[in-house]
């Protein structure tokens, strides 16, 4: 029916609201013949871990098996420091069987077993006769198992799952996106299955495990929002038949706002895809987390002599959205920056196995931090995440699994190649991804990838990702024209520095976001903003946003400065505070820039990686703002929801690093008070301003023992506060400075070694960062003529400068230095302690006898005042250099 006509008819209708509403009202409420039926298949699985032959057989004794009930999966592992007794990373086959009796009373004549989700490759058979095959991990799929069910009597359904890894070889995932990616693709039954009754003349259940029912908003005004619904019709009967196709769009208190009826003939075996388009009068629009309002779309088939057949229920949010290159979003015309998060599904103990309860408590944390857009990434996540981000007004990025490359590997690396079987796997996949979130208005893009030549960035074979992303790209429009499409992008080369092998892919989509890791994995902090602008002017008209920043945090690994420090991006130590520091840097560069339609953080919570050993977990990518089992909020969570939430918030950060290692230390909080207060054993410490939601106390002077930190701040008239306690075990006239080092250190004889800080100048080097994801594990030579070699592994490098916060005294200055290579001659520096040169025409080669020899200067300096002790190191030849530094009172 044309759109016009719809409106006619409706306003007829309106006529008569009251008869309409009542008429309706029955139509949409109460059991009915033809109502559908679902069967939960949760519970009594029978589950086998490996291959067996002739499990599909009825007859097959799995009394051996272990029970287990859905979701399940059998993979364990992420989150701890070393892998459990239950660390379970088997890729591979995994056998399900259930015995269960469907009811006799079933009078509906088409039953399908519907798979929420299985991972990776799953077959079917009931009774011993094979439903089929679904590939990919992440999309619902459902069967026809009409003519192989048994009503009334035991039935067995057999389940092979195999999530053996793509690059193995001969391996059956090899055409099955994802390729790669650090997060572990969890094997089995992880979502629920069912069995679904419903009559022979349905609303379609074989559309790519969607609804088989769309509703899109055609074009909204103030007055009038003209909705375009389409259903599609199947007659399984072996006769045809005429019905009628009624759809009523329901408001949020039940009551229909507008409806239409649509007689269709139905030849057997047809399916049909009436159009029906309604007018809902003084729409009453989603507007993201302001106010998200939904209807939903209530569509029903009946006989000509009104009984039901079939009835599908859908949300529908209204409302408009455009993307602007230099403006960024606009929601029902009203700009709304989108800041938030990406999120993977799986937890401690569960992996992707989660319930809906898991799902809930994340969507209220997400909501608590104050975000507005989410990113599932890097695939199609269960239902009830879409469900509570229409609900709760979330903004959504949802993506398929193309990671990474876009052809098999192969031994000799990725050719580019991408195969049929592969190009249609991830065809299949962006159909699933379409047709069953459709109707979500929380979803406003569908992603075709992310970082799809990440490897050929790398020199691991080349990337030829155009052909099969435009494929994508046009699918995508075919299925839904009114979401753009984006993509995930890591590596575009500079136009005047191309790199051989790797292909431009931006400008395919309608959007893109940039995975930018600017101070982490690469380059400063502070450049972000700056690329982010080049990346604009390259592309003046393509809506940008960044899909992906973020860092390591370890709960239990701090530096006393953060950034002072080496980076170990891919390495062993990721102290929490240079996390909660580089997000303080991008956040400010982010804001700063309307242009970005959206940004997201990498991300929400840690998540399982087989192919990480970082921080100080296992397994586990602790880019997390919340840890792996949502216990603990890191420090930078708070940073974010001062920003974002409307929530007061008053936080003291570093409640994690107890046990301080210098007596003087700056004392941080989050807030969105304009000012906080800080007290410190019961003593003022005086109020700070709150700039961009960060409040400091330089130089804060701890006590010996205890030191418990009590800030309150007046957030609208209402108090807030936030306490913690640091110990101090040392001695406030004695500090020992590790140069170079992220993280402390005890040597062999007990002293104790703060990371790097009070430092200006100069750059942190580690001779031995341990191991690093990605890189072959070396030791270097250890440094000779100590007997704490570790300490003379960092250093640092430059002209800088020390300003050691002591109180007046006399101190033995002891500087440990080593040649970490040079030969003699080519590094001469002098070291000045407040103002006096203390160590002249220092040539550690030379004096030590060559690299690597451990080498110890000690001096006697008076400090005056409360200045502190200045240490300056200058070069003559080359670059100063020293590994640590101990300042301790003569006594
Ligand atoms: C990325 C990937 C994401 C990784 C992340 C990281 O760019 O898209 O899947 O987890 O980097 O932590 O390195």
């Amino acid at each position: 029916m044309p759109p016009h006509a719809a409106r006619r008819l409706n306003r007829q209708r309106l006529r008569h609201p009251v008869l309409a509403v009542a008429a309706l009202a029955l139509m949409a409420s109460g059991a009915h013949a033809g109502e559908r039926r679902d069967l939960p298949l949760s519970a009594g699985w029978q589950f086998h871990q490996g291959d067996v032959g002739g499990a599909e057989a009825p007859a097959f004794n799995d009394t051996g098996w272990a029970t287990v009930g859905l979701p399940h999966t059998w993979n364990h592992l992420g989150g701890t420091a070393q892998r459990g007794p239950d660390y379970n990373a088997t890729r591979g086959a995994g056998w399900y069987r259930l015995r269960f009796t469907p009811p006799a009373d079933y009078t509906h004549a088409k039953v399908w077993l519907q798979f929420d989700g299985a991972s990776i490759n799953t077959e079917v058979w009931l009774n011993g006769r094979k439903l089929g095959v679904h590939q990919g991990a992440f999309g619902r799929f459902r069967f026809d198992a009409t003519p192989a069910l048994k009503l009334g009597k035991v039935n067995v359904l057999a389940v092979r799952t195999d999530n053996s890894s793509p690059s193995k070889a001969g391996s059956p995932t090899t055409d099955v996106i994802p390729m790669s990616g650090d997060f572990f693709l969890f094997g089995g039954l992880y979502r629920q299955v069912s069995l679904i009754a419903t009559d022979p003349v349905h609303i379609d259940m074989l559309d790519w495990g969607g609804p088989g029912l769309y509703a899109h908003t055609d074009s909204v005004d103030g007055h009038t929002a003209i909705i375009a619904v389409t259903a599609r019709v199947k007659n399984d009967a072996a006769q045809a038949r005429q019905v009628v196709v009624k759809t009523a769009i329901v408001d949020a208190q039940g009551v229909p706002v507008a409806t239409d009826s649509h007689p269709l003939s139905l030849a057997a075996g047809a399916l049909e895809e009436p159009e029906q388009s309604l007018s809902v009068p003084n729409p009453h629009l989603w507007d993201g987390r302001t106010d998200p309002y939904l209807y939903q779309v209530v569509t029903r088939v009946e006989t000509a002599d009104g009984q039901m057949l079939d009835q599908v229920t859908q949300p529908l949010g209204i409302r408009s959205f455009r993307f602007d290159p230099d403006q960024g979003f606009f929601l029902n015309g009203r700009h709304v920056s989108l800041h938030g998060v990406s999120r993977h599904q799986d937890r401690p103990g569960k992996g992707w196995a989660i319930t809906p309860a898991d799902q809930a408590q994340d969507m209220d944390i997400m909501l608590d931090l104050g975000i507005n857009t989410l990113r599932l990434a890097h695939y199609q996540h269960d239902q009830a995440i879409y469900d509570l981000a229409d609900k709760d007004g979330v903004v959504v990025w949802a993506e398929i699994p193309l990671v990474n490359r876009t052809a098999p590997e192969t031994p000799e690396g990725d050719k580019g190649v991408t195969s049929a079987a592969f190009a249609d796997n991830a065809d299949s996949q962006l159909h699933e991804l379409i047709k069953q979130n459709y109707n979500h208005p929380s979803v406003v893009t569908w992603s075709i990838g992310n970082e799809v030549n990440l490897m050929a960035s790398f020199g691991r074979g080349v990337s030829k990702a155009r052909p099969l992303l435009t494929r994508l790209n046009q699918a995508a429009y075919d299925l839904d024209h009114t979401r753009p499409t984006t993509m995930a992008d890591c590596c575009e080369p500079w136009p005047d520095q191309p790199k051989p092998g790797l292909d431009v892919v931006a400008e395919i989509t309608d959007l893109l976001g940039y995975n930018r890791y600017q101070g982490w994995y690469y380059d400063k902090p502070e450049d972000l903003g700056p690329v982010l602008d080049r990346l604009h002017k390259l592309h003046p008209r393509l809506p940008l946003s960044v899909s992906e920043y973020g860092a390591g945090g370890a709960l239990t690994q701090h530096t006393d400065q953060a950034q002072a420090g080496v980076v170990y991006a891919k390495g062993h130590f990721h102290p929490e505070e240079l996390e909660s520091r580089l997000h303080e840097i991008w956040w400010a560069q982010l804001k700063a820039r309307p242009y970005l339609w959206g940004t997201f953080i990498w991300n929400m919570f840690d998540f399982a990686s087989d192919s990480r050993t970082e921080g100080d977990m296992v397994d586990t990518n602790d880019k997390g703002l919340v840890s792996y089992d949502r216990t603990v909020k890191k420090d930078v969570f708070f940073f974010y929801k001062a920003d974002w939430s409307d929530q007061p918030v008053l936080h003291l950060n570093g409640r994690r690093y107890v046990d301080r290692a210098y007596p003087v230390t700056d004392v941080q909080a989050y807030s969105n008070a304009a000012t906080a207060r800080l007290t410190l054993n019961g003593r003022d410490l005086g109020t700070a301003p709150c700039p961009e939601h960060i409040c400091r106390w330089p130089a804060v002077r701890l006590d010996v023992g205890d030191n418990v930190l009590v800030a309150s701040a007046d957030i609208g008239g209402k108090a807030i506060g936030d306490s913690l306690t640091w110990r101090f075990g040392g001695r406030a006239d004695e500090i020992r400075i590790r140069a170079g080092a992220s993280a402390g250190l005890t040597t062999a004889a007990g002293a104790r070694y703060g990371s790097d800080a009070f430092v200006t100048g100069g750059t942190p080097h580690d001779r031995n960062p341990g191991p690093e994801f990605g890189k072959p594990d070396t030791t270097p030579p250890a440094v000779t003529g100590t007997p704490d070699p570790v300490l003379f592994e960092t250093y640092r490098e430059g002209a800088f400068r020390y300003h050691v916060p002591v109180p007046a005294g006399r101190y033995q200055v002891t500087l440990h230095f080593v040649e970490p290579a040079l030969a003699a001659g080519a590094r001469v520096f002098d070291v000045a302690a407040n103002g006096g040169v203390v160590v002249k025409r220092l040539d550690v080669a030379a004096e030590a006898g060559g690299p690597l020899k451990a080498l110890d200067r000690t001096v006697s300096v008076e400090v005056k005042g409360g200045d502190g002790l200045e240490l300056d190191f200058r070069p003559v030849t080359g670059q100063a250099i020293v590994c640590a530094i101990d300042v301790v009172a003569a006594r």
